[in-house]
């Protein structure tokens, strides 16, 4: 048996033994395919709904997987890719929590002759040949589909001007840096439209409320007519203090959210969000089936993006199904 199957089928059974996270198929055949995953953390409730996505296709594809959770560190990332290379897995798949500090572990798989698949974030790396693919959202397009809505909120609002805030995701990530790009872009050249402030949220609950609790300190209720938040956690958390300070979310202040979370869309049905760009957590079938051809010697995709949409007022809302997340 090939020593990273004995390797697999141990760690397996240790995993089981003490319930860490693996999905194997039965231990008496080992997986034909083996599959390391860095997810990157369990911030929000999209990451939870994406890590059990990767989970459940790999289970359907009879693939082994190996999870790491790295509790938002890159350092921890980097160390599990190094351990799958050690376990010689057949492809090593990750979601980079930034952009940057990738290029020497992945030039070590590259070394070690095993494909790395992206999914869900990017990496900025001088050599693209590093990686085999990037599955995930185009996030210029999510933060254009925010921007589209504003103005068209601001002609029914007959608005002459806006101050807009920026709670933003984690700074140097993907998501973060294309939300805000792709928002600038499509309000760019409206006069109406002035963004007071940008700051980090961490794409956490907690510290969404902190951004909203010191940008109504600073700039009061009357100061601020749009919430821009690059995920529904932190959109909660800001719900959480306008609704303390008695201010009527999605009346008083515009919210424009991104995700879909089930819990975001319930305050949306509400009309106390105004908007919510899709943002799919559900990529492991789309990632496994990558992970399938690849190790049938196939070539894939550079690129794939899943299909979004988005959920506004002016929609009808009463078709949205289950969320899943
Ligand atoms: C987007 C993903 C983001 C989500 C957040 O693809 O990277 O990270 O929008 C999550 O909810 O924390």
């Amino acid at each position: 048996m090939k020593l990273r199957y004995l390797i697999f089928t141990l760690l397996s059974l240790c995993l089981a033994l003490t319930a860490c996270q693996s999905t194997a198929p039965a231990a008496s055949s080992p997986p034909a395919v083996v599959v390391g995953f860095s997810q990157l953390g369990s911030e929000s409730g999209w990451r939870i709904g994406n890590t059990a996505s990767m989970e459940q296709a790999a289970k359907r594809w009879g693939f082994g997987l190996m999870l790491d959770n790295a509790n938002q560190r890159q350092d921890k990332q980097i160390a599990a890719i190094r351990s799958f290379i050690s376990y010689q897995v057949d492809v090593i798949v990750f979601s980079p929590i930034v952009e940057t500090g990738w290029d020497n572990v992945l030039r070590e798989a590259r070394q070690a002759g095993i494909p790395v698949i992206l999914t869900d974030r990017m990496v900025d790396v001088a050599d693209d040949t590093l990686y085999t693919a990037y599955i995930g959202a185009d996030f210029l397009a999510e933060g254009r589909r925010a921007g589209e809505f504003l103005i068209k909120k601001a002609d029914a609002l007959g608005a002459e001007h806006l101050n807009i805030v920026e709670i933003t995701g984690t700074e140097d990530s993907t998501p973060m840096r294309d939300r805000q790009a792709g928002f600038l872009q499509a309000i760019a050249g409206d006069g109406r439209f002035t963004v007071l402030e940008s700051i980090t949220g961490d794409f956490l609950r907690s510290k969404g409320r902190e951004c909203m609790r010191s940008l109504l300190d600073k700039y009061g209720a009357a100061g601020i007519d749009v919430v821009y938040s690059h995920n529904d956690a932190m959109t909660l958390g800001a719900l959480d203090v306008l609704d303390e300070a008695g201010i009527v979310p999605g009346r008083d202040i515009v919210l424009i959210s991104v995700d879909g979370e089930q819990a975001a869309v319930d305050e949306l049905v509400k009309g106390r969000i105004n908007c919510i760009v899709e943002c799919t957590p559900h990529l492991g079938d789309d990632v496994m089936a990558q992970v399938d051809a690849l190790t049938k010697g196939r070539t894939i995709p550079k690129t794939i993006h899943p299909e979004e949409t988005v959920f506004t007022e002016f929609d009808d809302l009463t078709g949205i199904g289950p969320r899943g997340y």
